[in-house]
């Protein structure tokens, strides 16, 4: 995610004292924070019993780690959760789409070869860069460390997930020689261009380059090659759409339809879901997409490269937004750039 948020360094309890105690109060709490993080304890011996890392140096890195109150407020309020209509103005706008004919123009021979290589289109590649990081040009101001500490150990919604991306994080700053302390990434903890979590990076990050590490910063073909490879191993299908556009739908439909198809294109249409199935075969897995347009629902059937989307983020707004996004590029090119059809 692009993290728009500025980092503050306020300790939470701050807010709920009155000035009249705020220096006693600065005191204590800088006293406790110097006694550890906590859980932070129980994490350094597992994190040494069970994967064999020197416990000194967990507890000394986590004790580095500050914990940053706007990273909460960040989770707490993320874009998805606006309604559609709002958000596809954050993403799917004449400066973005700019940005990436752009970045198509500079990167182009190596975009098509990451494409050919993943069978996956370079314009799906490059929506995905560009909702992450603007193309690159925002890849996160919070330090990971403190971004996976703060929700890892301060908010127990997540906290299971976060400090599991911790863990994660110790071991790939290990691989790949990153320095723990200093890698800078989204709000929670989101690395590179195409915004990687600690265990993505160690799953699905490629070295495009060959240059023997994984770099999602300095190396564009290792940042646009692992964003294709994530798609292709949850199941890029190159010859199938993402989406179909939607006629009507009729009145009363009362299923809970999900991102990942549960029905076919045929039995959508039974249930009298009408569009056009584009010649696709009508067994053809597929789920219809909600969203909270301005002036009521738009509908969408979602094809199963819908889901592999929201495997990258969960949601649908997030995989519209890329898809969207993708065809503008792609018109773009087609006419900016001489690209075939
Ligand atoms: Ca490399």
């Amino acid at each position: 995610m692009v993290n728009m948020i500025t980092s503050t360094r306020a300790h939470p309890m701050i807010n709920r004292l009155s000035t009249r105690f705020a220096m006693l109060a600065g005191f204590l709490i800088a006293a406790s924070v110097s006694a550890g993080h906590p859980g932070a304890d129980e994490f350094a011996r597992k994190l040494a019993d069970d994967d064999g890392l020197d416990i000194e140096y967990v507890r000394r890195a986590i004790d580095g780690a500050e914990f940053q109150q706007s990273i909460i407020d960040a989770i707490t309020r993320p874009a998805e959760s606006k309604p559609w209509h709002e958000y596809r103005k954050i993403f799917v706008r004449d400066t973005r789409i700019d940005g990436g004919v752009e970045f198509w123009r500079a990167n182009r021979a190596l975009i098509e070869r990451v494409a050919a290589e993943f069978r996956v289109p370079a314009e799906v590649i490059l929506a995905i860069v560009g909702v992450e990081t603007n193309y690159g040009l925002n890849t996160g101001s919070y330090r990971v460390l403190d971004a996976l500490v703060t929700l890892g150990f301060y908010y127990p919604k997540r906290a299971e997930f976060f400090s599991r991306e911790l863990a994660q994080y110790f071991h790939l700053s290990r691989e790949e020689s990153l320095p723990l302390e200093e890698i800078k990434g989204s709000y929670a903890g989101a690395m590179g261009l195409g915004q990687f979590i600690p265990s993505s990076y160690r799953a699905y990050a490629v070295d495009f380059d060959e240059s023997g590490s994984r770099d999602l910063w300095r190396s564009l073909p290792d940042a646009l090659g692992s964003v294709a490879n994530y798609l292709k191993v949850h199941g890029w299908n190159d010859q199938l759409p993402t989406v179909l556009p939607v006629r009507s739908v009729p009145a009363g439909l009362d299923e809970a339809f999900k991102p990942k198809p549960q029905h076919t294109l045929g039995e959508l249409q039974a249930m009298g879901i009408e569009f056009d199935p584009a010649g696709l075969a009508l067994d053809t897995p597929a789920t219809l997409i909600e969203l909270e347009a301005t002036d009521g629902p738009e509908y969408w059937i979602g094809l199963n490269n819908f889901y592999v989307i929201t495997r990258y983020n969960r949601s649908p707004l997030y995989a519209m937004a890329v898809t969207q996004l993708a065809d503008e590029l792609a018109a773009r090119a087609r006419r900016e750039l001489a690209l075939a059809d």
